[in-house]
């Protein structure tokens, strides 16, 4: 039987289940990955579990997020995320070695395996023919210690590559028109595979650019075949023994296939405030620019950051406009050092940036009021640089180094700057010296927990009924960066009482002290949203903190599949409205009651909704029966200890 990419490895690496398109299945991970600002409270869950040691191939913690250190919480979680490792046996990533999806693909992703990440940019490991995929750090915790990840068997669509990129268009303008075909929602439980003559056009990290920014679309994830292009890109980092051939069968079968030819694609940008909202940069041409990030872990490889530099080389960034550039990996900034790159940039007047998340996740470096800030990076929502009214575009590191010198948004076809012709290396420089493996340690570690290290909180389990208030009624696609801002309230994610005081902080600030009322008066808090609720980061926290408040349930059009996870993780239902018009029928503020709530959820039945004023508002429900089991316990932490 003729089998695609995505089919070989999920069937090879499947424990339960049938492999059923829509059907859940539980897999094997071989490798997990997380990053500090996920990774406390997982590691935290993996200790509350009660999981005695890591069972997967490889398991690295990676340091990245939280790397400004203003206060003593960024630098505890570090201390405790580095004890955990020697404890039980993880690699740590310390602090300055880069961005965990740059540095995993450099150094560890392998073809024709499983990475889990908590972190929803995973996905960048399909770069390397991986499947990558990410997920709350609950369901990574699980993983590492030897369980399932349990996912919908996915629809696969076969990108079909023809032709090759004209001069000036990048890997960046290809996942920037995929985003304009599929847009932002809608592409629940589907696994994109890129394939076709124009794939091995595509280098390893430009391939992986575009798997990266698959999270922006809500795809499961996203994979390129592994071919002599792989092999190449892994013997150039002295991994050559990690390569295995991976190509669809002859004859084998997709859901559909969409077309795409490189030569076609013009350089193009996603507008404020969401990646999916595409305009080609000739439209755009001519306006002002305040400020210029070069990085992430969409666009931070050698070849990007190489290629910014032959544009900068002998040129002055724009008196109006401030260039910061982070190397998303150590080995990036080690060989852009050693070759004399990065004093091309910073003659420039480029500000060099930690290889770290940054600007990116709003840690720092956050635009002027109202700026534009032209990014290569992969999310635009509103607010999430820190300046809740700049205008954030995400562009290709060409089109913003250009802009850099110009201070305006510049089509680069229309420029008489030369087209750098960037090759990869035939060896990149290997210095694994700022990881820590297990084996230089001793397993008996204690481990160290700063004041600011909480126990991961736990729910109580389903109640019979349900009795409350719709306490907030939000629109379409609310990203967990709305739920639960990061950016400066980073340092909170592993004291869960305090991060959830900001709840919704941009929506509505007062969420979070009327949901402790109602909570008080033994009251449930309801939550009620539009299509596709909770796009973007897998942060957990977007639903721990919630549950934390006494939130139950929320009622939505639809949802996007890691936080719909993260929701049932933490015992909180995840209601759609049996009739979509039902949404503007139900206030904010009105009274719910569920009578019989958990026999419903018992019986697999449909939830009928009382609410004040409206009337009775029918709920289904898409959960398999293990699903309904976590809910009933009110979480996967008390489920599994059951
Ligand atoms: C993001 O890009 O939004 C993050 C920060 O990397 C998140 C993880 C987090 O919230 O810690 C993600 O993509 O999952
Ligand atoms: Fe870090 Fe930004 Fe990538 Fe998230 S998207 S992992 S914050 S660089």
């Amino acid at each position: 039987m003729s089998h695609n990419i995505v089919e070989k490895i999920l069937k090879s690496h499947l424990r339960e289940g049938e492999y059923v398109p829509g059907k859940e299945i539980g897999i094997r991970i071989d490798q997990t990955l997380t990053q500090d600002a996920t990774g406390t409270m997982a590691y935290l869950q993996f200790e509350a579990m009660g999981l005695p040691s890591i069972q997967t191939d490889l398991s690295v913690s990676y340091v990245d997020h939280n790397t400004v250190q203003v206060g003593f919480e960024n630098a505890d979680d570090h201390r405790y995320l580095q004890c955990i490792a020697a404890h039980y046996g993880l690699v740590f990533s310390r602090p300055g070695n880069g961005i965990c999806h740059q540095v995993h693909l450099e150094r560890f992703g392998k073809p024709g395996t499983t990475l889990l990440g908590s972190d929803s940019h995973t996905t960048t490991g399909g770069g390397v023919g991986q499947i990558a995929i990410g997920a709350g750090g609950l369901d990574v915790a699980v993983a590492m210690g030897g369980g399932n990840f349990y996912l919908a068997a996915p629809k696969v669509i076969l990108v079909n590559l023809t032709g090759k990129l004209g001069p000036w268009v990048t890997a960046k303008d290809v996942v920037l028109h995929m985003l304009s075909l599929l847009t932002t929602k809608g592409n629940v439980g589907v696994v994109l595979e890129y394939g076709g003559p124009g794939a091995l056009t595509l280098s390893v990290p430009e391939r992986a650019t575009i798997t990266n920014m698959g999270a922006e679309m809500g795809v499961t994830t996203s994979v390129f075949p592994s071919d002599e292009v792989t092999a190449q890109f892994l013997k150039a980092q002295r991994r050559g023994q990690d390569w295995v051939e991976l190509k669809a069968d002859p004859g084998a079968k997709y859901e559909r296939v969409i077309e795409v030819n490189l030569g076609t694609i013009v350089p193009l940008a996603a507008c404020p405030h969401s990646p999916g909202n595409i305009k080609p940069i000739s439209e755009l041409a001519g306006m002002k620019v305040d400020q210029i990030c070069i990085g992430s872990c969409t666009n931070s490889s050698l070849k990007d950051l190489r290629t910014t530099a032959a544009i900068l080389k002998g040129r002055t960034v724009h008196p109006n406009v401030s260039l910061g550039i982070a190397p998303g990996s150590r080995q990036v900034l080690q060989m852009l050092s050693h070759e004399g790159a990065l004093s091309v940039m910073l003659d420039s007047g480029a500000r060099l940036l930690e290889s770290a998340c940054g600007f990116c996740i709003g840690n720092h470096f956050s635009p002027t009021s109202a700026g534009v800030s032209l990014r290569t990076s992969n999310r635009n929502f509103e607010a999430r640089s820190g300046t809740k009214d700049a205008q954030v575009y995400l562009v290709s590191p060409e089109v913003a180094a250009i802009a850099a010198i110009t201070g305006k948004f510049t089509e680069p076809r229309a420029t008489d700057i030369p087209c750098p012709q960037i090759e990869e290396p035939a060896e990149f420089t290997i210095d694994d010296s700022m990881f820590i493996f297990p084996s230089q340690q001793a397993r008996s570690t204690e481990i160290a927990r700063g004041p600011n290290i909480g126990e991961p909180p736990r729910n109580e389990p389903m109640p019979a009924s349900l009795e409350g208030q719709l306490t907030i009624k939000v629109g379409d696609k609310i990203t967990t960066d709305h739920i639960m801002p990061a950016g400066a309230r980073l340092k909170y994610r592993s004291n869960v009482p305090t991060y959830a005081k900001y709840v919704f902080e941009n929506v509505d600030g007062t969420f979070s002290s009327r949901c402790l009322e109602n909570k008080a008066k033994g009251q449930h808090n309801v939550i009620v949203a539009g299509e596709s609720y909770g796009q973007g980061s897998s942060r957990e926290h977007a639903a721990m903190c919630p549950m934390y408040l006494g939130v139950k349930a929320v009622v939505a059009r639809s949802f996007e599949r890691i936080h719909a996870a993260n929701l049932v993780n933490f015992g909180i239902l995840p209601l759609l409205f049996e009739n979509a018009a039902d949404y503007d029928r139900v206030p904010q503020g009105a009274s719910i009651s569920v009578k019989g709530a958990r026999a419903a959820l018992e019986a697999g039945k449909p939830m009928v909704l009382d609410i004040a004023n409206v009337g009775q508002v029918t709920c289904r429900y898409e959960l398999s029966e293990r699903q309904r089991q976590i809910l009933l316990a009110g979480g996967m932490l008390n489920f599994t200890k059951k």
